[in-house]
């Protein structure tokens, strides 16, 4: 169990949900703790699209348009939330906020989730997704670490 001061519970929609090229981010044992509380649904729509060269999964913060989007609840320690705000580069590109996310138990709870506020108008004209998934169409590029916050006002 984790301490309740510790205690920090995440919704993760992108690669970071199980068989997703950056789930490992989680169960890697020097990054500290994540346990899997089951799966979830935001309770507000969101965009969710797939942008540049290196088809990296937004959730745009236009709360009310897109879907629900579906994903997965951890409950992580405090190095593990440090760690997520790394590989998301929080705040130089991802920011992240609470948000309402209802369980599989049909509970609500809130959850840190990770979103993008400043992004081109025509992020929003790409296809909405409801659930993220690498695709061979769109394939998750692992040098994502020389992905930057450029590369997403371009969308190349
Ligand atoms: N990782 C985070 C945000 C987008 C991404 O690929 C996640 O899976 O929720």
């Amino acid at each position: 169990m984790l301490r309740m001061a510790a205690r920090r519970v995440v919704f993760v929609y992108g690669t970071l949900k199980r068989g997703e090229p950056n789930h490992y981010w989680l169960t890697k044992k020097e990054n500290g703790e994540a346990k899997f509380l089951g799966r979830g649904t935001t309770a507000v729509k969101f965009p969710l699209v797939v942008g540049t060269r290196y088809n990296i999964p937004f959730l745009l913060a236009r709360p009310g348009e897109g879907n629900h989007i579906e994903g997965e609840v951890y409950e992580v320690d405090q190095a593990m939330f440090a760690k997520l705000d790394e590989l998301e580069e929080y705040p130089d590109y991802y920011d992240r906020e609470e948000q309402a996310i209802l369980t599989e138990q049909n509970e609500t709870i809130q959850c840190w989730l990770y979103l993008i506020r400043n992004f081109p108008d025509k992020m929003l004209a790409k296809k909405m997704l409801t659930s993220y998934h690498n695709t061979t169409e769109q394939p998750y590029c692992e040098t994502y670490l020389e992905s930057c916050p450029e590369d997403l006002a371009m969308d190349e």
